[in-house]
């Protein structure tokens, strides 16, 4: 999974990076146009610790999210595509987009708009970004009418349609997002990769001292939340940065007497994971106990898939049983005699925290 964090100039998103990869990259600078920071991040689960204690694994391989750290969106962006048609093929390719959101006031920290006003920046942000699709929308309509004008081909004249409805949205101001589409349509523009249409996360970056409103913070952008494939984290990025970069026994004694329950770190994981459908899944054998991410509804050939493209065509059968089961009963053998270990054919849905050992064809 590939995050790209967006947002105005000077709002935090850097900061937000080192919190998510554990990293260092510099903050404050007006990051350059086209320098981007990349970071793959190991997702934290306590589960994997106990199923290699269980089971005896060497080591444990977590699930890992990549994220990407673009220059600050700034209203001339569409003009400028030349120049920034990197920064936007960048986060065409992300599966989702963490729009960080400044709420935090610093007189030394100036904002590119002159004062903090959080509601005007989603909006100007929203704004670039429809403009940044319907760019597209409309070079591909000018193209398709063109050279399909003396036909009638039906699936040109459904990708037609299909751009039409994005291009009113789009001008409407909407976000992609919000239309209704099938499956099919899904497919026919999921190569586009609209900015609009990725789920979205806003993250509100409070600072220290908004940590008692949080409540009220959370009530006043709720309405974002409710929009489709969208949801909305509150976090005091500078303070998690901080903690992120402490270890672990000294985080737990800091985030104590912050009245902080989990690292924002968790927080983000979880709620991008519910954004997207993801699950987790694990496999476990002497070398390595190993989580792995799918989407909600994918099957067990899908599992064998992600640890190996050859794996899933030549997939007889899953033993599965849940983490839960596996850690309760103490060892395999014993869950086998309860009977917790299932069969599972090629159709079996995976589950949240399902340990899948996939027994495939040799050849
Ligand atoms: N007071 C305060 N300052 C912050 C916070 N988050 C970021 N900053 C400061 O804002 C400036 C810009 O941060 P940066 O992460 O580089 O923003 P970016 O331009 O969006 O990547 C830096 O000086 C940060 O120290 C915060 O939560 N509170
Ligand atoms: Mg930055």
């Amino acid at each position: 999974m590939r995050i790209g964090i967006v947002g105005r100039p000077q709002v935090g998103k850097t900061t937000v990076f080192n919190t998510l990869a554990q990293s260092n990259a510099e903050i404050g600078g007006y990051t350059s146009r086209g320098q981007i920071n990349l970071s793959t991040a190991n997702v934290p689960d306590e589960r994997l610790e106990r199923l290699a204690e269980i089971v005896g694994s060497q080591k444990t391989t977590p699930a890992t999210i990549d994220y990407v750290d673009v220059a600050g969106v700034t209203k001339s962006d569409v003009e400028q595509a030349e120049l920034d048609s990197g920064m936007l093929a960048e986060l065409r390719t992300v599966d989702a987009l963490a729009h960080v959101v400044r709420l935090f006031a610093d007189e030394s920290v100036p904002h590119v708009d002159g004062s903090v006003d959080a509601e005007r920046d989603i909006e100007s942000v929203s704004l670039e970004f429809a403009l940044a699709d319907l760019q597209i929308v409309e070079n591909r309509l000018d193209r398709l009418r063109k050279q399909f004008q003396n036909q009638k081909l039906p699936e040109q004249q459904n990708e037609i349609r299909l751009l039409e409805a994005c291009q009113e949205t789009l001008e409407k101001g909407e976000p992609l997002r919000t239309l209704d589409l099938s499956d099919n349509e899904e497919k026919l523009i999921r190569g586009y990769g609209f900015l609009t249409q990725k789920p979205l996360l806003l993250v509100c970056n409070i600072s220290e001292t908004q940590l008692e409103a949080v409540d009220e913070i959370r009530e006043r952008f709720s309405k974002y939340g409710a929009e489709p494939q969208t949801a909305v984290i509150v976090l005091a990025a500078q303070l998690e940065m901080e903690l992120s970069q402490l270890d672990a026994a000294d985080a737990e004694i800091f985030m104590a007497e912050m009245g902080l329950r989990e690292s924002a770190l968790e927080r983000f994981i979880q709620t991008s994971y519910k954004l997207l459908g993801l699950i987790t899944f694990f496999t476990t054998n002497p070398t390595e106990a190993r989580a792995w991410t799918l989407r909600e509804g994918q099957t067990a050939v899908d599992a064998a898939g992600r640890i190996h493209t050859d794996f899933a065509d030549a997939f007889i059968r899953s033993e599965t049983l849940s983490w839960v089961d596996l850690v309760e009963s103490g060892s395999y053998p014993e869950a086998r005699s309860k009977g917790l270990l299932r069969a599972e054919g090629k159709t079996y849905q995976v589950q949240e925290g399902d340990v899948l050992l996939i027994l495939a064809n040799p050849n």
